[in-house]
């Protein structure tokens, strides 16, 4: 069925000019902002590129880190579930995603609890299974409620741990296909892939395991080859993005967009 990775709609929102106030958990200089809006268009371009239909949000510039949807939400088949962020500064990106979603669904149900905290990028969703990572930004109670949210839809959610000192679960791995996992060695080494089958991100090539899977294409951050070529040879069909000025926020390819097929 592959309604882990066919998607009819994606969610994108223009990267605002506060972005140089953006998170980031070490400083390694301001993000450019023309070169962002540029790599943001490519992004977009590729997404296209498959046949999706693209929903392009304005700017919110009081939120910085507002170009990465990805956490304000999840987005399953049968409905979306509207996260509440752990980063202060991004809680009330949320509540300004939650309208666009119910324009295109007729199920949103949200994340309420006063201590539950949820980023969708600690969320990867595969073919069977909905893993989550606690870390910094995603707590015990934020997934117990997501359990019980998703659970007459029925999806099954198993919680994982997202490294220390890394920012999410997804910062580390993505979905390939059905089976497929693409990851870090750091991350696979405390078993939360067993029974998937795993390609390993090169040596140094770390930080490209945030990649997408989007119906034809994986769409990855250029400046990995390695990796790049062991995914090419592994038969997938690459499309390199560049991604230098988000990853100065930590963030990547799925940070960038909501990817989803929503049940009429
Ligand atoms: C943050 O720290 O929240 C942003 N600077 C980066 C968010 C990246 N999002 C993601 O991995 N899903």
């Amino acid at each position: 069925m592959s309604a882990s990775y066919r998607f009819t709609h994606a969610i994108t929102r223009k990267p605002a000019a506060s972005i140089t106030s953006g998170l980031r958990a070490v400083d390694i200089g301001t993000p450019d902002l023309a070169k962002m809006q540029a790599h943001h268009a490519d992004y977009i371009t590729a997404l296209r590129s498959t046949g999706a239909t693209v929903v392009e949000l304005n700017a919110l510039e009081a939120f910085p880190d507002s170009v990465f949807v990805e956490d304000t939400a999840l987005c399953l088949p049968e409905g979306a579930v509207v996260m509440r962020p752990g980063a202060p500064s991004r809680l009330g990106e949320a509540a300004k995603m939650a309208p666009h979603l119910a324009a295109l669904y007729r199920d949103v149900r949200h994340i309420s609890g006063a201590d539950s905290f949820i980023e969708g990028g600690d969320i990867l969703t595969t073919e069977s299974e909905i893993l989550i990572g606690r870390s910094a930004r995603t707590n015990a109670a934020g997934i117990v409620e997501l359990t019980a949210l998703v659970s007459d839809w029925g999806h099954k959610v198993r919680e994982v741990f997202t490294p220390p000192g890394v920012l999410h679960f997804k910062t580390d791995c993505s979905l390939l296909d059905e089976t497929t996992i693409l990851t870090t060695k750091r991350l696979a080494a405390s078993g939360c892939f067993d029974g998937y089958n795993l390609i390993y991100t090169a040596e140094g090539e770390e930080a490209c395991a945030n990649t997408i899977r989007f119906n034809d294409l994986v769409i990855m951050p250029e400046g990995f080859p390695k990796t790049r070529d062991a995914l090419a040879n592994a038969g997938y069909k690459v499309q390199e993005v560049g991604n230098s000025e988000c990853a100065k926020l930590d963030g990547g390819m799925s940070c960038l967009s909501l990817r989803f097929t929503p049940r009429g």
